[in-house]
């Protein structure tokens, strides 16, 4: 199926294809957050709960495979790389106590997904102690193994977890599009910029797209398969 995109048309193979929503979690987007106690705007990242809900439901609707993200630590740190804890010399670091538990480390309130998107049942989780969702996880097993090469991709933030991953899948073999509406950063013009990486060069790291010709195309996909019975 094809859908409308940047540098051109995406062609969604709809069963090879999964969602991948990366890091919409508590302690990046919800007010009182980790995010916003280093003095960031969450109604930017906030903004992309609205679209992925939509899309979310219509993927889960037309029975696609989703996976979530969430970047976080063992609670003994042990996976914490010391130069990622003291970067930034922020008086708060990962791992000690925050307004939602303890910072970035799984099992704590701000490191589970906001409710909104909240992983249904069955929608496997894969909890990453980097920026990219490929290293030192088994996406790319749970991937090989479910058959998928294109990756729909959505989450925050832009410049920085999903670029990262984005570019991982790119050289692992994957057709990713980017969901432009149902990713953000802190920073808009990172996201802008962040986006235009992804689709120059005739699409160097793959293809960007609103969630409104994703949902667009799977409705197309439910009425084929409504005629097809
Ligand atoms: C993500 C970050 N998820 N900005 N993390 O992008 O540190």
């Amino acid at each position: 199926m094809l859908v409308e995109a940047k540098p051109y048309e995406y062609s969604l193979a709809f069963p090879t294809a999964a969602l991948l929503i990366i890091d919409m979690q508590r302690d990046f987007l919800e007010p009182g957050g980790f995010g916003e106690m280093l003095g960031n705007d969450v109604s930017q990242l906030r903004r992309t709960i609205a679209p992925n809900k939509a899309l979310l439901s219509a993927w889960r609707a037309a029975g696609g495979l989703v996976i979530h993200t969430r970047e976080g630590h063992r609670s003994d740190l042990a996976d914490l790389p010391p130069a990622k804890k003291i970067r930034g010399r922020s008086a708060t670091l990962i791992g000690d106590p925050g307004p939602m538990g303890r910072i970035l480390v799984r099992g704590e309130p701000g490191h589970d997904i906001i409710p909104e998107l909240y992983p249904a049942a069955g929608e496997p989780v894969i909890d990453k102690p980097g920026k990219g969702a490929f290293f030192a996880t088994d996406l790319h097993a749970i991937l090989q193994n479910r058959g998928i090469s294109q990756l729909v991709v959505t989450g925050v933030t832009t410049e920085v977890c999903v670029n990262t991953t984005v570019r991982e899948a790119n050289d692992r073999g994957y057709d990713c599009l980017v969901i432009s509406d149902c990713c953000g950063s802190y920073f808009p013009e990172f996201h802008d910029m962040g986006l235009r990486m992804i689709a120059a060069q005739g699409g160097i790291f793959g293809w960007v797209t609103p969630s409104a010709a994703v949902i667009e195309a799977l409705a197309r996909i439910e009425m084929m398969k409504g005629a097809a019975q």
